[in-house]
């Protein structure tokens, strides 16, 4: 059902203020369940305001089968007050990575609830659904929210965000389309790359991760060009939950407070309510 509603949806969804809006949860049901009780106690319904997830439900916290299950079931129950779009954890070849997660790989938790056979066939529903995911976001037609960062080719002048309008859906293999790769895995740059003028004329880079990194130019040429002021991505742990960089015109919104750093620092769960 919910991969029904989502595949229906357009690839850029038009949300309106006030709307909720949370990061990474990365399979962490105690933090989702802090943020239910202080935000939506009695249901979406009866809250004033909407609700966007940045990507990345699964893979690192223990809980990633209830945690995309309570997700997907809200998403069924509330199709125009709860909103997804994809991370780059919504994709086979890393939440089918056991080697890598093990015990916190999505597969493994499918596997290790459900057995070999019926895990896989659960893993690949839910895939199926995250194939249909919208890549991005707006808010108020002020905010451009995406999961990792702005993808190079829209910092074009000239460019437009047809390029994510269009693309196919499902979308089984991300990796295939550059546009979405970079919008899924992208990182800010470094305040050292800056400085030390590592960047190209558009103010792109190589991120510590190995993929594409954007800097102050990237923003300033995306926000001018598309005439958004604000843009919103999650991605990258925050140890307070949300992170303002780039001249305040870059949020990062992160949602959960495990799993990310060593055992001896506090982090905090973030969310940002736009109003
Ligand atoms: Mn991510």
């Amino acid at each position: 059902e919910v991969h029904r509603i989502t595949a229906g949806e357009p690839r850029i969804l038009e949300t309106r203020s006030p709307v909720y809006v949370l990061g990474d949860v990365h399979g962490n049901l105690n933090d989702l369940e802090f943020f239910r009780k202080s935000f939506w106690p009695l249901g979406p319904e009866v809250t004033a305001g909407d609700f966007l997830f940045l990507g990345d439900f699964v893979d690192r916290g223990r809980d990633s089968i209830a945690v995309v299950s309570y997700i997907m079931s809200m998403k069924v129950l509330h199709p125009n007050k709860w909103w997804m779009i994809r991370g780059n954890h919504e994709t086979r070849e890393v939440n089918g990575n056991m080697e890598h997660y093990m015990e916190g790989s999505f597969l493994s938790q499918c596997i290790a609830l459900f057995g070999d056979t019926d895990g896989y066939a659960v893993w690949e529903a839910v895939n199926n659904f995250f194939d249909t995911l919208p890549l991005a976001a707006t808010i108020d037609d002020t905010i451009f929210c995406v999961h990792g960062g702005i993808p190079r080719e829209l910092c074009r002048r000239g460019s437009s965000l047809d390029l994510i309008r269009n693309v196919e859906c499902p979308l089984r293999s991300v990796q295939t389309n550059e546009v979405v790769y970079e919008m899924l895995w992208s990182d800010p740059s470094l305040p050292e790359q800056e400085q030390n003028d590592e960047l190209d004329d558009s103010g792109f880079g190589v991120s510590a991760r190995g993929c594409t990194c954007f800097g102050e130019k990237s923003i300033d040429l995306f926000l001018d060009i598309h005439r958004f002021k604000h843009v919103f991505r999650g991605h990258e742990a925050q140890q307070s939950g949300v992170g303002v960089s780039k001249s305040a015109r870059l949020t990062t919104i992160f949602s959960t407070s495990k799993d990310h750093f060593s055992a001896d620092v506090t982090a905090t769960c973030g969310c940002v309510l736009v109003d």
